[in-house]
């Protein structure tokens, strides 16, 4: 099974990961984990630190000659702006000299950080809850989507919403996906590529960047929503008999666990809870002799068991905490109500959030598949698969 790890704050030296559990024998360079490190890095809305950062991967041990070893991948990403920061994020020394960050952002992790682990310094929580963090996560879970991609599973994903830019119709944009789909759902994952909003429509792309505009004039800040799509997805992946084994439990659980994402929902999930029981569930009909589903109301999962449509999952990412026109707080040392304070931040950063979604859900679909066909090497599971 495949397990990684991330380290790394956001202003130290770099951020590690370790990719545990791939089999031997998948081709793997750092040019396919860079790619999707500078997708993670573009949106309009984003803030100084993409301009100092040109986020490049080391892949430092488990790959001989192209190819991994089904030993532990390690990786690296090196953060540029520690040169701006060698005594602020010092390993050594006292830090006496430092000014410590006393006003905690409404919102973040600050405050709670500070008094779960003892702090009398917010930068100690700061950086490690900081999306930087999510560079990292994207380097290692592309290992996982690698692995997909050779077994014919592809991820997609694409921005229906920020703030209140939003389709009144989906109708549109469907007909554009399905299209797309047709491919698999890495195209629809290259158009949205194309919008600086990662937005398939371009009257909805208008209005989110002049609503992030207009945002950012005010010292504001953006949310939206983003949803991934999985082509490829062999019937019968994750299981109904144990709630820990229900895959769009475990789908959920990587995609809520992304910094801001405080909503998901599989396929229409909320919009399905307003409907009659009539209109959500996909019918069952043959045709000539095969099993078809007109409709995937069910974004692929039934009885948390993948039934061969494309997954669909949403994220609902709420507006960055840290606002330039800050919110109230209370300083941590004289428990008084202040200003909060601003930390240099991105306006909305919902288009970098839908490619670590893409991400996140790897490992998970790739842990379903390996449980199902297992196998040390691909030559091995393409053998099971078959
Ligand atoms: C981010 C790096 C951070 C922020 C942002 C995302 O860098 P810095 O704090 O140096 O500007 O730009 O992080 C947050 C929005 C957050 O809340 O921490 C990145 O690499 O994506």
């Amino acid at each position: 099974m495949i397990r990684y790890f991330t380290s790394g704050e956001s202003h130290g030296q770099a951020l590690v990961g370790i990719v545990e559990g791939i089999p031997a024998g998948l081709s793997l360079s750092s040019e396919y984990i860079n790619r999707h490190l500078q997708r993670r890095q573009q949106g309009y809305g984003r803030g100084g630190r993409m301009r100092i950062e040109t986020d490049r991967v080391e892949i430092l041990s488990g790959v001989r000659f192209g190819k991994t070893l089904g030993s532990p991948i390690a990786l690296m990403v090196r953060n540029k702006d520690w040169a701006n920061w060698t005594e602020k994020m010092s390993v050594e020394g006292s830090g006496k000299n430092i000014d410590k960050i006393i006003l905690p952002r409404p919102g973040h992790a600050d405050y709670i950080g500070t008094l779960k682990y003892g702090f009398d310094d917010i930068r100690n929580v700061i950086d490690r809850a900081s999306a930087r963090e999510t560079a990292m996560r994207v380097a290692c879970c592309s290992v996982a989507r690698k692995f997909l991609e050779e077994v014919g599973i592809f991820i997609g994903s694409h921005v229906l919403s920020i703030g209140s830019a939003e389709l009144k119709d989906r109708k549109i944009i469907d007909v554009k996906i399905q299209k797309l789909l047709s491919a698999n759902a890495w195209s629809v994952a290259s158009e949205a590529d194309k919008s600086e909003v990662r937005m398939l429509e371009s009257s909805l792309e208008e209005k989110a960047i002049s609503s992030i505009k207009a945002c950012k004039k005010k010292g504001d800040t953006l949310g939206g929503i983003f949803e991934v799509i999985i082509s490829g997805v062999p019937i019968g992946l994750g299981s109904y008999v144990h709630f820990d084994r229900k895959l769009d439990g475990q789908l959920a659980q990587a995609v809520m666990c992304i910094q801001a994402i405080k909503g998901v929902e599989i396929g229409d999930g909320f919009e399905n809870a307003k409907r009659f029981g009539s209109q959500v569930h996909d019918e069952i009909l043959s045709k000539n002799g095969k099993v078809i589903r007109p409709t995937n109301r069910a974004g692929g999962l039934e009885g948390g068991v993948t039934n061969g449509e494309n997954i669909i999952i949403r994220g609902a990412m709420k507006p960055i905490s840290t606002l330039a026109n800050p919110l109230r707080t209370v300083n941590i040392v004289t428990k008084k109500t202040e200003q909060s304070r601003y930390e240099r931040s991105d306006v909305c950063a919902v288009p970098a959030a839908a490619v670590v979604g893409e991400s996140v859900v790897a490992p998970v679909i790739a842990n379903a598949f390996l449980e199902k066909f297992g196998g040390d090497s691909i030559k091995e599971i393409k053998k099971r698969v078959k």
